[in-house]
């Protein structure tokens, strides 16, 4: 077994592998993490490596919510990890030495929670997922029903929720008169950050109506977009990353060379220089979050949908089928981007353009299944608020409405050649239940699935020109499949 990589062997590594340029050792604690998953450890942690040389009080303690397996990994190695920068033209990696401590919240929820209320931390930051949130996809407000809030509300002090630990630290902040921390979600939700504030007050108002109206007064959060392409790391890329090395890393995590961070500039309390890093800070962020979750989001669950079921196993895989890029170029040509209010200087030819080449990108292996996971909590902002829009101005939904058939197709958890479907999803079983009691039919299945009201909301299921066109394509695939469906899509 080669060294570990950590803060002794770091000095050895090979050249031309960037480090930490600042002594890890002067660092503070400026930030709280919350699910430390390969998306913080490829965007926000790295924004923040290349600004701790100006200014040490940043460094980061990060938490996992449920899995020890980050911090098993981590911990041996002082926080550090391998950042693999991957295109066709080769790979970079880098050091990135931010994360000072990685906890984990059911291990140590009072340790997570003495982070969070010490007077040096300053931002909270969160990468839980969309269904970390514990929110109602359709409307955004909290799930009081959901167990873990029921039980967070039952045992304030031992939480197991990203929510129900924000607002015990923010209750303890409060009473030690200590000022809150600004909250920044950096999950791809709608208004992400009017979302988390809503989810945070209603939790903290049934806590206590006196902390519900400190967090609608006092606590910030600002709305982010973030954007980068960080699939899930794999074996072959821990032995290929380790060789280069010299010394194991147990977990690097392996990225695209394009990166973008939209801030909306609202931190009372202060915040690290992320611009000096190339994040944008902005009044509004709406623009930006439309423009990203519809076009790279929407194509995204469209593409994970229709290319699993073709028998694609990752994005790249999928576009090297040219009927796939003529139906995603039209999905964003013809059907998004006449939703979208332009960003201040955007130009969007270019950023379509180039999310057509991400997605191609043959080094990274972004499998359509991981894309494919949690759909009914990734529908609402892909694809059906840009349906809403097409459908009040009386436009076509051709292609949203075929992938949105598509994720039906899918979450039946069979397959077309009749095999399971692992379908991951908080609510797998019901949709699972569902497609078992409609049978093969398209009428049927759409029907049933119509009545998710989480999902769907009240006014797509009534509204004939959305079910009529869902329907229609859900029976062409059942029909043709779906690799014919999208040929013959592409030809029309
Ligand atoms: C992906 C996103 O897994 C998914 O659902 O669509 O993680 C996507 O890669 C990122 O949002 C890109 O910024």
């Amino acid at each position: 077994m080669p060294d570990r990589l950590n803060d002794d062997s770091l000095a050895d590594l090979p050249e031309g592998i960037r480090r930490p340029a600042y002594d890890r050792r002067a660092l503070k604690t400026g930030i709280v993490h919350l699910g430390v998953g390969a998306f913080h450890r490829a965007h926000q942690a790295v924004y923040t490596d290349d600004v701790l040389g100006q200014d040490p009080r940043w460094g980061i303690v990060a938490a996992s919510l449920r899995s020890p397996d980050t911090y098993d990994a981590l911990q041996p190695q002082d926080g550090l990890y391998t950042l693999s920068v991957r295109s066709q033209d080769g790979e970079a990696l880098r050091i990135i030495g931010s994360i000072r401590r990685v906890i984990v919240a059911p291990r140590a929820t009072e340790d997570l929670l003495d982070a969070m209320a010490d007077p040096q931390t300053r931002i909270v930051t969160l990468t839980v997922t969309e269904k970390g949130y514990c929110h109602d996809p359709a409307t955004g407000a909290l799930n009081e029903a959901h167990p873990d809030v029921v039980h967070d509300l039952a045992y304030l002090k031992t939480p197991r929720s990203a929510p129900g630990f924000i607002v015990e630290a923010l209750r303890r902040r409060r009473r030690a008169g200590i000022p809150p921390f600004t909250v920044l979600t950096c999950d791809n939700l709608p208004s992400n950050g009017r979302t988390v504030k809503r989810v945070l007050t209603r939790f903290a108002e049934l806590v206590d109506p006196d902390l519900g109206r400190f967090v609608a007064d006092q606590v910030s959060c600002p709305s982010t977009m973030v954007d980068r392409i960080v699939p899930a790391t794999s074996d072959q890329d821990r032995e290929r990353i380790g060789q280069a090395l010299g010394v194991e890393d147990a977990w690097p995590v392996v990225t695209e060379p394009f990166t973008q961070w939209v801030i909306e500039d609202r931190f009372p309390q202060g915040r690290p220089a992320w611009e000096m890093a190339g994040a944008e800070f902005v009044a509004d962020v709406e623009p930006y979050e439309h423009m990203k979750l519809r076009l790279l989001n929407g194509s995204h669950s469209t593409l994970a949908y229709l290319g699993y079921l073709s028998g694609y196993e990752t994005v790249a895989d999928t576009m090297a089928d040219p009927a796939f890029v003529r139906l995603i170029e039209g999905l964003m040509d013809e059907e998004v981007t006449p939703t979208l209010h332009m960003p201040p200087g955007a130009d969007l030819s270019a950023y379509k353009r180039a999310l057509i080449a991400r997605f191609k990108n043959p080094a990274l292996k972004h499998r359509t299944w991981q894309i494919a996971m949690d759909g009914s909590q990734k529908l609402p902002q892909r694809l059906l608020g840009t349906v809403r829009d097409r459908l009040q101005g009386g436009a076509s939904i051709a292609r949203l409405s075929l992938g949105v058939a598509a994720w039906m197709r899918y979450v039946t958890g069979i397959d077309e050649k009749g095999a399971p479907i692992d379908v991951r999803d908080p609510m797998a079983t019901r949709l699972r239940e569902l497609a078992d009691r409609a049978g093969p039919s398209a009428d049927a299945l759409a029907g049933a699935l119509f009545a998710v009201r989480e999902i769907f909301g009240d006014d797509l299921p009534k509204d004939p020109r959305f079910t009529g066109a869902v329907t229609a394509n859900l029976a062409r695939l059942y029909e043709r499949g779906a690799k014919r469906a999208v040929a013959e899509f592409a030809a029309e």
